[in-house]
């Protein structure tokens, strides 16, 4: 049997860099997603670490490194510690075992570790900020590449961000927000942001591809900030239950969508990166720790792991008995047409 045959991630063995990537079909992108899960599991069972926000985070990472031309595409993962996809399918592979030990790779992003890192972080809510910076320093120079910041719903919370959205929201700059929403920061958030986020995504019912189609109009009109455009964003606001408040920061809009379904990501993601105008905030919805049980279940996803309980876990036939999942902190849905 030859070494391709007995690998348990054929096709992940074949992707090197996003560019190999980049050169499958994508009906070939399933695989490689859940060969990247794997993988990632089985990394973190050598080296303990971050898990359940890499989890979460598979499918979307394949999509924007399959959509964009990164890295001539600036994408800033916020905080960092979502990054272990990423750094598997950006070259770093062969030394992913190495994550946070002595000489070994970061346990985030890091500018001198790679191409495919344009910022570093480990402080959270900064990427937004950075992004626009990218962005503003691309228009001077005249260039054309996209810039995209991939933040999580806890991050959203914090004022750095919002300064950010902020300044994006004054200028007509194309950048890109992907706002990761999985209902989890360290621990089970609370507040009014993710009381608002809640309402968004009411019920996880997702916008279907039409209604997206929809949302994105007619490819984004050219004068996002016209007023009769304006009007018609707090009209979609009003009807589909959401959306206006990042609107009123000068934004738009889209979403949410299942942030674990490639068909639905693929496509919108090429919308959104073939848009002429901008800022756009693209709201995916992903559940932390997809595809390990135990961090599914438990009540921080498992956001930083020991070695002995993954090991535990991989070598044995029964996964552990989930953990009940806390009680919801969201506030209940007062809007009945959020779900429209
Ligand atoms: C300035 C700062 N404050 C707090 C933290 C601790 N911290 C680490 S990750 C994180 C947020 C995690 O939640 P979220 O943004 O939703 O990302 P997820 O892990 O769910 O993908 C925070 C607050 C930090 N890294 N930096």
């Amino acid at each position: 049997m030859s070494q391709s045959q007995s690998s348990k991630t054929p096709l992940l063995d074949k992707v090197h860099t996003p560019q190999d990537l980049r050169q499958l079909d994508a009906s070939q992108l399933r695989q490689v997603a859940d060969e990247l899960r794997e993988e990632m599991i089985d990394a973190v069972a050598v080296t303990g670490g971050h898990l359940g926000a890499g989890l979460g985070v598979v499918e979307l990472t394949v999509a924007l490194h399959y959509v964009f031309d990164t890295p001539q595409d600036r994408l800033v993962w916020d905080v960092g510690h979502q990054a272990y996809p990423h750094k598997i399918i950006t070259g770093r592979r062969d030394r992913i075992r190495t994550i946070r030990q002595g000489g070994g790779l970061s346990g985030f992003t890091k500018r001198a570790e790679s191409e495919y890192d344009p910022f570093g972080a480990a402080h959270s809510s900064t990427s937004i900020s950075a992004a626009l910076g990218m962005a503003v320093a691309r228009d001077l120079s005249g260039k054309k590449n996209n810039v995209i910041a991939v933040i999580g719903d806890g991050a959203m919370s914090a004022g750095m961000a919002y300064e950010a959205m902020n300044n994006a929201g004054s200028r007509d700059s194309r950048l890109i927000v992907v706002l990761n929403d999985n209902d989890m920061s360290i621990a089970p958030p609370v507040g009014a942001m993710s009381a608002y986020l809640s309402r968004l995504w009411s019920g996880r019912t997702y916008r279907s591809l039409r209604e997206i189609g929809k949302q994105l109009g007619k490819h984004l009109p050219k004068l996002i900030h016209d007023r009769a455009v304006l009007a018609e964003g707090y009209a979609r606001g009003m009807m589909m239950g959401g959306g206006t408040l990042f609107e009123e920061l000068g934004f738009y809009y889209v979403g949410p969508i299942d942030g674990h379904n490639l068909d639905h990501l693929l496509p919108v993601l090429k919308n959104v990166r073939d848009a002429p105008n901008g800022p756009i905030l693209l709201h995916v919805v992903t559940q932390k720790g997809k595809g390990y049980p135990p961090a599914e279940n438990s009540a921080d996803n498992r956001r930083r792991i020991r070695l002995t309980s993954i090991t535990a876990w991989s070598s044995s036939t029964s996964p552990p008995a989930p953990r009940p999942r806390p009680s919801r902190t969201r506030r209940p849905i007062r809007r009945s047409s959020a779900k429209a």
